[in-house]
């Protein structure tokens, strides 16, 4: 049995997908970001850091805590033997394709974010050299998806349930410009797992 915490945003759910998808018995602990949850002594213990998503395995030893969405998806894909090739050539473009995510779109549209939305004074030169970053990151990850059928090769991967949860399925601007992403998202929408983990806590 697998410990879930988590609460609605992009991160905790790429983990909702792949324990949906996996079929591994979980159970969920919503911690409310909203209400501070995060920073309680209890949710501490679990993460030091105060951050969503977290799984705890009881399976293992005394309960294995792991932490960071991408560490989490790895583990859950060994442990299941679903989502991540063990063959050397494939796994490497599956995780080539996670780490696109974690360490290239991920940071770069938060630190974006912040500066446009957050950041007092603004700092409009910072903002425009990320937006471009993005629209560069996002034409990589096009091309790629006009070559291959899923991000990471022929087969649905962890790379696409990362990369899923962080798409915004009303921004028309993005699908326009980017068809084969288009493409892709509709595909990986229709997964039964998907939709449910996209409403995981609800
Ligand atoms: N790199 C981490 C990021 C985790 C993260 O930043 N989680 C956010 C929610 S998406 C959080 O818990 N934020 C609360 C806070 O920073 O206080 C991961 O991939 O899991």
């Amino acid at each position: 049995m697998i410990d879930f915490y988590t609460h609605s945003t992009w991160n905790g759910r790429r983990v909702a997908i792949m324990l949906e998808e996996t079929g591994l018995a979980y159970q969920l602990h919503h911690i409310n970001l909203a209400k501070g949850e995060h920073k309680k002594t209890d949710f501490l213990e679990i993460n030091p850091s105060g951050r969503i998503p977290a799984i705890r395995d009881q399976d293992i030893n005394d309960g294995l805590i792991v932490t960071q969405s991408a560490a989490i998806l790895i583990y859950l894909a060994e442990k299941s033997g679903l989502f991540l090739p063990t063959e050397t050539v494939s796994r490497a473009k599956v995780l080539e394709w996670l780490f696109f995510h974690a360490t290239d779109i991920t940071p770069t549209q938060f630190d974006s974010f912040f500066l446009t939305a957050r950041c007092e004074p603004s700092q409009p030169d910072a903002a425009d050299f990320l937006n471009q970053r993005i629209f560069d990151l996002y034409t990589n990850f096009d091309a790629q998806l006009g070559k291959s059928e899923f991000i990471g090769g022929d087969d649905y991967s962890i790379a696409d349930i990362a990369i899923f949860p962080a798409i915004n399925k009303d921004n028309s601007v993005l699908f326009e410009a980017y068809p084969n992403l288009r493409r892709w998202y509709a595909q990986v929408a229709e997964r039964a797992a998907v939709q449910r983990g996209m409403t995981i806590p609800t």
